[in-house]
């Protein structure tokens, strides 16, 4: 069962329970050789099995799919990969940026009716393979080319409508198909730019509007994943963003990963560059009460070998378990609760150094 009824009558998602830290995905793009416009692959391509095997070695539970790394017509044929490798899928998402060029001008909300109706049909096909091979528990829609380069190249007002119009099309044939009991949560995963120089929806906050223009019985369907680098490159707080989906009870999904700024797709590991940003965001997974599969979405570095395929998915899972042991031992919730109600951040900054360093001098 996918979707149930609450003590309010809402339909909410019914996730698959896991206490944090104990069950972990991530993408088999998470292995790869490298390379793009600035480097050369550094690493040999991997066979679907052998990358499966990285991931479970890695310490994850769960994998995710792109319909371009596992077509729906291939997708029996994965699953007894997937089943041998003993791992499940927790997630999947339809490639609607890199499958051709249909999708150069957007995908959801794109101006051109063609590339909103294959982006639509791609989506439709994926949640059915989802759904009926995979046994995933969440779709993801990233919004990918979805937006615009440069000034009124689309109707702005549009944009957002027509990308939540789209979005209310899959979930009404999903509804109608499987019913709320077998439909796939969607969660959507925002990001500001790249590869469109401003991508919608950009953040949590995005999301959330889309979803309000959305008809008031298919909102419940449709929630937030939000990533790490994402919403740096955003110019956000990661764990702020998480908060904001929690409060809208929006936080389906999660995927974390690392980055420095307002850059780019950094992909680092979870923890790399900022462990501070590890630490709240472990914290406040524990506040907001996240008890499903936690996503890791990174890449290899450059300088990552053949036997280091798999590094940033381990060092991910290693950096939440030195954050999660100094939320376990270090944070205590009354001690933090009570630097919150007084008004000295001075206090509240070298607290978060000592937990962090633990260095009480
Ligand atoms: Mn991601």
């Amino acid at each position: 069962m996918a979707f149930q009824k609450n003590e309010a009558g809402q339909w909410t998602p019914v996730l698959p329970q896991h206490a944090l830290g104990t069950a972990f995905g991530a993408g088999v793009w998470n292995v790869a050789p490298g390379g793009g416009r600035f480097a050369p692959a550094m690493r040999p391509a991997l066979s679907l099995e052998q990358t499966l095997t990285e991931l479970k070695n890695a310490g994850c539970t769960h994998v995710e799919f792109h319909d371009t790394e596992a077509e729906p017509e291939d997708a029996e044929k994965i699953m007894k990969s997937v089943r041998n490798a003993g791992v499940e899928v927790s997630m999947c998402t339809a490639n609607l940026f890199k499958r051709g060029p249909e999708f150069a001008n957007g995908n959801m909300g794109s101006p051109i009716a063609d590339t909103r109706t294959e982006a639509v049909r791609r989506t439709k096909d994926y949640i059915r393979t989802g759904i009926e091979v995979f046994d995933a528990s969440i779709y993801v829609y990233w919004n990918s080319s979805n937006g615009f380069g440069g000034p009124l190249q689309v109707n702005y007002r549009d944009l957002f409508q027509m990308t939540a119009d789209s979005l209310s099309e899959v979930v009404t044939w999903m509804l109608d198909t499987y019913g709320p009991e077998r439909a796939l949560p969607i969660a959507i995963e925002p990001k500001p730019n790249e590869p469109v120089s401003w991508g919608a929806p950009a953040d949590c906050g995005e999301v959330l509007a889309i979803i309000s223009l959305m008809p008031e019985n298919l909102r419940p369907f449709v929630g937030t994943n939000l990533e790490t680098c994402h919403s740096l490159m955003a110019g956000k707080r990661y764990a702020a963003e998480l908060g904001l989906a929690a409060a809208a009870g929006k936080c389906f999904y999660v995927h974390l990963n690392g980055g420095t700024g307002l850059k780019f797709d950094e992909d680092l590991a979870f923890g790399d560059n900022d462990f501070g940003v590890a630490v709240e965001t472990v914290w406040t997974l524990e506040e907001i009460g996240y008890s499903t599969v936690l996503g890791i979405d990174v890449q290899p570095l450059n300088t990552d070998t053949p036997q280091q395929q798999s590094a940033s998915v381990v060092r991910s899972i290693r950096n939440f378990r030195r954050a999660h042991e100094i939320c376990r031992t270090r944070i205590h919730a009354e001690e933090l609760n009570a630097l919150r109600a007084k008004a000295d951040r001075a206090a509240q900054s070298d607290w978060f150094a000592r937990i962090c360093s633990g260095i009480d001098a």
